[in-house]
């Protein structure tokens, strides 16, 4: 794979120059004290009247205009300025943001920090193999994104054109999904943990006539076979012209009329490659996420709302200063990896860890050692990783020295409060904040979370707490009445645009009017229920859909269903989620089987089991599967999943009305059913 020379020195060096060390960098961090300064947040240095953090809150709400133009003017460089500053309505599902404006998000992540700190370190990648890391430099990954839209462009790829990558988190993914930004093609990363079927789904849906990917994938000491699994994947898809493979590891793989080598087609290219003007609302990606029916969605974000949103709330939920190292550990196939691996921390100037490897590979010391050999400033992980990593005792964190973390966050389900205590006092020895950060793949970055705030405000564990600038939550009761008070639960709505939001559903507008913006008129749904607090801080409590989430990957429980329903011997299945100790939640399959169907129940659940990671991926695979003679119904015929989830959560006294089943003596099978199979 394309190694560039190692510039440590050289960064170290540049840092000299700049006459800015670590330490130096820490102290002046703890001299800066209050939200006051417009030193601290330079944008709203000209916002009249304006101090401390709730006023400017208040402010980017109230005026809300002004404030997104005002950091929008200087967060970003733009190409020609923008007209209007929004032309939003929730009730139409119209969202549009810095129309007239043209600019290019592969310029801003790259050629201006060159301009002004070409060697400064913009990617380190932690390779699977410990100790191996690899360092490149602003000027580098320009080069290589310049090199690869050269590619892009020789082979005909357009303005408009979506490329489909299907690799793990590194550098050329990184500088594949710059350089379509860099020639205005938009891209669609699918997760490389996802089947040849799932990724067919994706790259169909996505009209992709160009696929990137690596010929294996190394992670956790362990390889898996990605070109195998594209290859597999394009037999169904007419569009795929071209499929470019990168060589992750030596080994070679069959090649195509279809297929060219990646790294030898790069070098053919010139290093300078001209910027598309893009205007602020052209699309620049799609990335499927689960809802709560079967097909996965392309939720579209564009250029500049987008990469405005994960800047601003990059630097300040997490506190992220010029040459801080940042440690996102999530996957590129993810939006946190888009927003906060890859666009957030770019658009910044910063430097990006891009983690391949398992939290417990080699061993379960992986991330403190990397935080120790790397001097990450922030880490930012899922509390199912922490859940995993308490199992194995304090000693591999207190192993090795972590004085460079300033700030810990937590993102992709809710945090326990077991995890969030020890991640605070273990990890952080008590001196980091732990931001636990709500968002979702449709917000476009992080909406609620403990900081920004004053410098000693309180933190609630568990609590994501504040929503940042323009970020105005709603909570909305069962009638669908607005929820004015504190200390109350209801449905998390959010009741303004904010420029980070998705702008719609690839190929289907109408479900996305549908599922956010037609349940509460004149707001965004979200999917999630809250709770607010007397203070007014905000707790998230779930989803109110059928999605769930494990080990932080969202999944309906309608496609695992799907893929259950596909197995000749099933008639019907309801597909819930439960409590897991350590995955937040884990997946649990009723099954009704097909009248005569004559099979061991054992080679039936591995029969299932190899069909949904065939189907879908390996961690949506059922933890339980239960034989059952017929499901719980409503006279009306729908599955009653509420009393299947009280039965697995062993919770027989609260099953709630059954007045409307059908016949109450299925609920009875089920629960003995459940009782034999623990
Ligand atoms: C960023 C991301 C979104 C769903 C979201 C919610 C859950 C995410 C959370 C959280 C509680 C948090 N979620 N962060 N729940 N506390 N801090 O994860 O995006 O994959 O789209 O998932 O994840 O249920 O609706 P995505």
């Amino acid at each position: 794979m394309w190694l560039p020379c190692r510039c440590t020195t050289k960064y170290v060096a540049a840092s000299i120059r700049r006459g800015v060390s670590a330490s130096s960098l820490h102290a002046l961090r703890r001299g800066r004290s209050s939200w006051n300064s417009a030193a601290f947040m330079p944008e709203s240095a000209g916002f009249e009247g304006v101090s401390g953090r709730d006023a400017l809150h208040d402010y980017s709400v109230s005026h809300s205009e002004n404030f997104w133009a005002a950091v929008a003017r200087q967060r970003l460089n733009w190409i020609r300025p923008f007209e209007a500053v929004q032309d939003c309505d929730l009730s139409q599902g119209r969202i549009k943001w810095f129309e007239g404006g043209k600019l290019n998000v592969s310029v801003n992540c790259l050629d201006r920090h060159v301009h002004t700190c070409p060697e400064r370190v913009a990617l380190i990648w932690e390779r699977d193999e410990r100790g191996s890391e690899v360092r490149y430099t602003y000027r580098e990954l320009l080069e290589i994104t310049c090199r690869l839209g050269n590619l892009l462009r020789r082979h005909g790829v357009k303005k408009g054109d979506c490329v489909t990558i299907y690799m793990p988190t590194c550098p050329l993914a990184v500088a594949s999904m710059l350089a379509c930004a860099r020639i205005g093609a938009a891209h669609n990363v699918v997760f490389a943990g996802f089947s040849s079927e799932a990724l067919a789904e994706r790259i169909r849906d996505a009209q992709s006539s160009t696929v990137i990917t690596v010929n294996q994938g190394v992670r956790g000491g362990k390889i898996t076979e990605l070109k195998r699994t594209v290859d597999a994947a394009v037999q169904s898809c007419p569009t795929v012209r071209q499929v470019f493979v990168a060589m992750r590891t030596e080994k070679r793989v069959e090649v195509t009329d279809r297929d060219f080598a990646l790294e030898e087609e790069m070098l053919k290219e010139d290093v300078v490659c001209e910027p598309a003007a893009m205007d602020s609302e052209d699309v620049l990606f799609l990335l499927y996420t689960s809802g709560s029916t079967g097909k996965p969605k392309g939720l579209v974000h564009t250029q500049a709302g987008y990469l405005l949103y994960a800047a601003l709330t990059h630097r300040y939920v997490f506190g992220y200063h010029d040459g801080d190292v940042f440690g996102c550990v999530a996957d590129i196939g993810w939006i946190t990896g888009h927003s906060y691996t890859v666009y957030g921390p770019l658009a910044n100037g910063g430097t990006t860890v891009l983690f391949e490897s398992t939290p417990v590979y080699p061993d379960p010391g992986r991330y403190w050692d990397m935080v120790e050999r790397l001097r990450i400033n922030q880490f930012y992980g899922a509390p199912t990783a922490i859940r995993l990593l308490i199992r194995y005792g304090d000693q591999w964190v207190k192993k090795y020295d972590r004085s460079s973390l300033t700030t810990l966050g937590s993102v992709g389900e809710p945090i326990n409060t077991e995890a969030w205590e020890w991640y605070n006092r273990v990890v952080g020895e008590g001196r980091c904040p732990v931001v636990d950060t709500w968002w979702q793949t449709e917000t476009g970055g992080i909406c609620i979370a403990p900081k920004p705030s004053e410098p000693d405000a309180e933190i609630v564990p568990g609590m994501a707490m504040r929503p940042f600038f323009g970020i105005k939550p709603a909570l909305m009761d069962t009638e669908g009445k607005l929820l004015t008070s504190n200390n109350a639960s209801g449905a998390l709505c959010m009741a303004q645009p904010w420029p980070g939001m998705a702008r719609t559903i690839h190929n289907n507008h109408q479900r996305f009017l549908e599922t956010y913006f037609q349940p509460y008129p004149g707001y965004f749904f979200t999917g999630d229920g809250a709770y607010r607090s007397q203070e007014g801080y905000y707790q998230i409590t779930g989803r109110l859909d059928d999605v769930i989430n494990v080990s932080g990957h969202r999944i309906g429980t309608a496609e695992i269903e799907d893929v259950v329903n596909q197995c000749s011997a099933v008639a019907e299945s309801a597909v819930i989620g439960y409590s897991h100790s350590i995955k937040g939640q884990g997946v649990y399959a009723f099954v009704v089987l097909k009248k005569g169907v004559d099979m061991q129940e054992a080679d039936l659940s591995k029969e299932l089991n190899s069909m949904v990671s065939e189907k879908i991926a390996k961690y949506a695979c059922p933890d339980f599967i239960q034989f059952a003679k017929r499901l719980p119904k409503t006279r009306s015929g729908k599955i009653m999943r509420r009393v299947l989830r009280k039965v697995v959560d062993c919770d027989l006294d609260s099953l709630g009305d059954l007045s409307t089943l059908d016949d109450p003596a299925a609920v009875q099978e089920i629960i003995e059913g459940h009782e034999k199979l623990l």
